[in-house]
């Protein structure tokens, strides 16, 4: 494929094998990899480098990186790099089993960071100096300009930053991404300006990725698809959920607060997320837009079946199928789809402006509204919270939402007290659960407190919850926000203890 991809002559005399090329990477360097909610990450480098690290460890050596990613990658990525023990410290999101794994036994260290801020961090120096930028494209053209993947992430930041660049030329991605691109470089204070999009279809930047040529130090060729994102089909829950969503918003169209079309969608990862998209798809709204970070399968027959007439991500985010469709049907797709780095699809400037609707999953609440997404009983890293913060901070509506109960029937996802905070109760306005939806929009803490008790809590935990309450409300020192400190954890103690609330 040289001639056909690689159209710069230099760049194609730097072609080499995956082995030859992770030659270039040396212990505790900091590597930047591309990669994006298991969309546009390098396929076959990473594979060296752990045979690399896992070479060292046998000769008694210690052989670790640090990993900067967009988001999170895939097996052939963060799975072979961590199942090496390769990695000692990785940033942003993650979801990678083996990196969960080595994240949670301690053996890595992992920073969670909100999406939108890394780039502007790693410029910084925050994390080091990087080193190696490891990037998939589509193709290099004559003049040396890239045809970014399948996601953008911090790929400008990467090829910005970095002393040495390897490129993956990756023969299984559609060429006509070609022109998919906005890429738009935001400086640093105090020359940032402001971004000047006004709505989910502009375009500000250029399709192409630029770098340096003399810092190529790599061209490896590959032929690999992305992460078959597994989507199942929306069970009871999600359907609630997404039905009591639906009606949220033909009320708030009612009222006059937003268009007939809404506002820019923002959904997050995960199956609720993409059943709240199938939901849309059949629902009510025409000439919808989205204003996101990942694009999954839901948003892709949305833009089929015309209800959704634009998607501004930072990546696509699907299953083998909905991969093979997009590509089968490029053409249509792409006058749809832009594909930007992920401070300008996370920039909280623009969510601000635009006013998001945006819908993330948690994995609990409590009475106040505040909400923990990343925790397993406050201790162990879940995925990170990704982009979920830049948009509930600034979103016209942040909704968050989880089945009322995890593990079973086990746990309720409506706690007392959460275990860990990642979006403080200032940031939520709409808990959703398959019980009902609370909006919290105005509401002082005690009545909060009764409505999502009230809405979101399982029958089954709803007595224990109002109980907790009224104890809280009458015998706390202070009755802003009732609590009983030797009491509020106490749930998720029993589950350490006793395996259920
Ligand atoms: O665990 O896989 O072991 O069974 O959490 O739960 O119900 O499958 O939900 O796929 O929607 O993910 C918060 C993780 C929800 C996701 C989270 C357990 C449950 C299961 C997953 P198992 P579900 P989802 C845009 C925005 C943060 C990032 C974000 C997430 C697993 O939405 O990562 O929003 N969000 N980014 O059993 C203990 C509880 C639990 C629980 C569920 N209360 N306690 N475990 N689980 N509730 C995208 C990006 O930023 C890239």
């Amino acid at each position: 494929m040289s001639e056909s991809r690689i159209h710069n002559a230099a760049l194609r005399g730097k072609i080499m094998s995956a082995d030859e090329a992770a030659a270039f990477i040396h212990p505790g360097d900091n590597v930047g990899v591309s990669g994006f909610t298991g969309s546009g990450h390098p396929k076959s480098v990473p594979q060296a480098l752990a045979r690399r690290v896992t070479a060292a460890a046998e000769r008694g050596e210690t052989f670790r990186v640090g990993l900067w990613t967009g988001a999170s990658t895939a097996p052939e990525c963060d799975g072979a790099l961590f199942k090496a023990n390769g990695v000692s410290m990785r940033l942003p999101y993650q979801s990678d089993p083996e990196c969960r794994n080595r994240i949670n036994s301690g053996e890595a260290d992992y920073t969670d960071v909100h999406l939108s801020h890394v780039a502007q961090n790693a410029a910084w120096g925050h994390y080091g100096k990087l080193n190696v930028a490891l990037i998939e494209v589509v193709a290099i053209l004559e003049d040396g300009r890239l045809v970014p993947s399948t996601a953008v992430g911090n790929n400008p930041t990467w090829l910005e930053l970095a002393d040495k660049v390897i490129l993956e030329v990756n023969a299984a991605q559609d060429t006509r991404l070609e022109g998919m691109h906005d890429i738009y470089n935001i400086a640093l204070p105090p020359h940032r300006q402001p971004i000047a999009l006004v709505a989910p279809a502009d375009r500000i930047g250029d399709p192409y990725l630029r770098v340096d040529p003399e810092k190529i130090v790599a061209v490896v060729e590959t032929n690999c698809s992305d992460r078959d994102n597994k989507f199942s089909a929306p069970d009871e829950n999600s359907r609630l959920i997404a039905g009591h969503i639906l009606d949220f918003l033909q009320h708030e169209v009612k009222k006059g607060r937003i268009p007939a079309n809404l506002l820019p969608l923002q959904s997050g990862v995960g199956n609720i997320a993409n059943a709240v998209m199938a939901g849309l798809n059949d629902g009510p709204f025409d000439n919808l837009t989205a204003y996101t970070e990942v694009l999954q399968d839901g948003m892709l027959d949305m833009i089929r079946s015309g209800k959704l007439v634009c998607a501004s991500a930072t990546a696509v985010s699907l299953s083998a199928k909905a991969l093979a469709d997009l590509f089968a049907n490029m053409d249509e797709y792409r006058k749809s789809i832009i594909l930007r780095p992920q401070e300008v699809s996370n920039n909280p400037e623009i969510i601000r402006r635009l006013g998001t609707i945006s819908m993330n999953g948690m994995l609990e609440a409590d009475i106040y509204g505040n909400v923990n997404s990343t925790h397993v009983m406050g201790t162990r890293m879940m995925n990170g919270l990704g982009g979920s913060g830049d948009f509930a901070r600034n979103a016209y509506l942040s909704i968050f939402m989880t089945p009322s109960l995890a593990k079973d029937g086990a746990l309720s996802c409506i706690v007392p007290m959460v275990s860990h905070v990642d979006h403080t109760e200032h940031d939520v306005q709409v808990l959703v659960t398959e019980q009902g939806l609370a909006d919290l929009r105005g509401l002082s803490p005690r009545q909060r407190a009764k409505v999502v008790i009230e809405k979101c809590a399982h029958p089954n935990f709803r007595a224990a919850l109002t109980d907790y309450y009224r104890r809280a409300e009458a015998g706390a020192n202070g009755k802003h926000t009732p609590h009983l400190l030797d009491e509020a954890l106490s749930w998720h103690v029993k589950v350490l203890r006793d395996g259920k609330m």
